[in-house]
């Protein structure tokens, strides 16, 4: 049997087959039936066909899916739906309108050529589907396929996951929008290779970002978080333990990450990327080479291996505690060890160089030591789960390993806030076995782990303790409450419907 993620997008004719349950189903039908209504209204047409791809909550591993390491998330029920159609000769074909059914988001409208450039300095949700579209195209191009004409398109959107959450709804925008283009022009492909594709034109955004989300958004099976893995992208299905549950809860701090890309996130792709040249060459490489061959910290990870085996150990620490130190670097101090200048190592690359421009040091041992160790956390959790520990003591272990990436991130890896700081604290209070922050970070969601049986008290005491201040400050209202915390079990991955 091929393995799933060589399987193409499942098509689908009913709901059920991807909102299991009653509740679940009698929500998704509203949505779709009133997505349908406001795009005949709006577009005076029904949409040719819908897409779906859903958020994820990563249970571990974080910062490391652009380093090379592998992941481990789980989809979650939240999703976008993308219901287009291609527009006549007649409605003007030159063009893409993107409505939404949220008012909040007013209709964005581009030229339906795949080779505009993103206006990064006027950040607009529409944009998130521009990369789809160009990336869709780009990979047509590739594969030799000819996909005539540009097409102009109407799209309506319907998108339940929160944003600036860390839980993605990024990516499934992004995924969402490039299978229903990929629908709308007759096209379909393995899901590793759409996986590929939509992590590389999410980039367009500005973000440098890894695979992670996508490939999950794309991949995922319900009942199963995925040991995701890159280069190729693969995805083991991971059994959880049925007596823990996953609670996701926003710390009510959004995370712009688009909009904070040079001082946060691409800063931190950077200072693994210099780390990693810098390992090289400590440990024997020309700088030439490292430039050349080491892009990521794992490029670097067999010659750390090497020197650590000859020291007894196989822990790629040891190279990072001998040849980095903890004191931030100046970019002077790594011009000099690589004896290039920084723009050009980074290949002049638009967003590093913005990353250069806001930086003043570079903390290269605490991100090494932080993506090492949370690389090893990753598989230290798939074998925890797939080891023949009881429940309990499977349990506990796994709570250690969410609170250690915890301290990793928020130490080494400073992607924390104090809202989430806070946060963490009041779900391991409360009884979670463990908690942490999930997603980028500097805002958006933990989660907890917490077993079965205390989940409703969990939930009463965090409203209580974390959420009801904020009620009473206007943060938000009461009634949204469900929509910041709640317990999330593994989903199903993107899907087309055509009914
Ligand atoms: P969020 O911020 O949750 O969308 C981002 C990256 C991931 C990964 C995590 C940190 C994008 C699209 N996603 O996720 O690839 O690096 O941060 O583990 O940038
Ligand atoms: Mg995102």
């Amino acid at each position: 049997m091929a393995r799933h993620e060589e399987l193409p997008i499942p098509v689908f004719s009913s709901l059920e087959q991807v909102y299991g349950d009653s509740s679940q189903l009698e929500e998704a039908q509203l949505r779709f039936d009133r997505l349908k209504a406001r795009f005949q209204q709006v577009f005076g047409h029904a949409p040719d066909l819908f897409a779906r791809s859903p958020g994820r909550v990563n249970l571990i591993g974080e910062h490391i899916d652009y380093e090379g390491y592998s992941v481990l998330p789980m989809a979650i029920r939240q999703d976008t739906i993308v219901a287009i159609r291609k527009r006549d000769s007649g409605e003007g074909d030159k063009v893409l309108q993107i409505a939404n059914v949220n008012e909040k988001y007013s209709t964005c409208t581009y030229p339906a050529n795949p080779e505009q450039e993103i206006d990064l300095k006027n950040h607009r949700w529409g944009h998130y589907f521009i990369c789809g579209y160009k990336g869709y195209h780009e990979f047509a191009k590739l594969k030799g396929l000819d996909a005539g004409v540009p097409a102009g398109l109407n799209m309506m959107i319907d998108g339940t996951v929160p944003t600036g959450s860390g839980l993605s709804s990024s990516a499934a925008f992004v995924c969402s929008s490039t299978i229903a283009i990929m629908a709308v022009h007759e096209t379909n492909f393995p899901k590793k290779e759409i996986a590929q594709l939509t992590c590389e034109c999410e980039r367009h955004i500005g973000t440098q970002s890894g695979g992670m989300d996508q490939a999950i958004s794309v991949m995922a099976k319900s009942g199963f978080a995925e040991l995701i893995d890159f280069n190729p992208i693969r995805a083991t299905d991971v059994q959880l333990p049925a007596g823990g549950t996953f609670i996701i809860a926003h710390s009510l701090a959004e995370s712009q990450k688009a909009i904070t890309a040079a001082t946060n996130y691409n800063n931190r792709v950077v200072e693994c990327r210099l780390a990693a040249v810098v390992l090289g060459i400590k440990l024997g490489m020309s700088p030439k080479e490292a430039i050349a061959k080491v892009k990521t910290l794992s490029d670097v990870e067999g010659l750390c291996a090497s020197f650590a085996s000859g020291r007894g150990s196989s822990d790629p620490l040891l190279a990072v505690k001998e040849f980095l130190h903890e004191e931030p670097y100046t970019a002077e101090a790594i011009e000099k060890i690589i004896g290039e200048d920084l723009p050009s190592v980074l290949e002049h690359s638009p967003s590093s160089l913005a990353v250069l421009e806001a930086a003043n040091h570079f903390k290269l041992y605490q991100r090494a030591a932080h993506v090492y160790s949370e690389a090893k956390r990753v598989h230290a959790f798939k074998d925890t789960v797939s080891s023949d520990l009881s429940e309990e003591e499977m349990l506990k272990k796994l709570g250690d390993l969410m609170n250690d990436s915890h301290y990793s991130c928020s130490i080494l890896y400073e992607c924390s806030c104090p809202e989430l700081e806070e946060l963490v604290k009041v779900c391991r209070d409360n009884g979670a076995l463990g908690a942490r922050l999930t997603g980028a970070g500097w805002g958006g969601c933990a989660v907890a782990l917490v077993k079965e049986s205390i989940v409703p008290q969990f939930i009463l005491n965090l409203k209580e303790s974390f959420y009801q201040s904020r009620i009473e400050r206007g943060v938000i209202d009461k009634s949204e409450l469900g929509l910041y915390l709640f317990a999330s079990k593994p989903s199903s991955g993107a899907a087309i419907f055509k009914f």
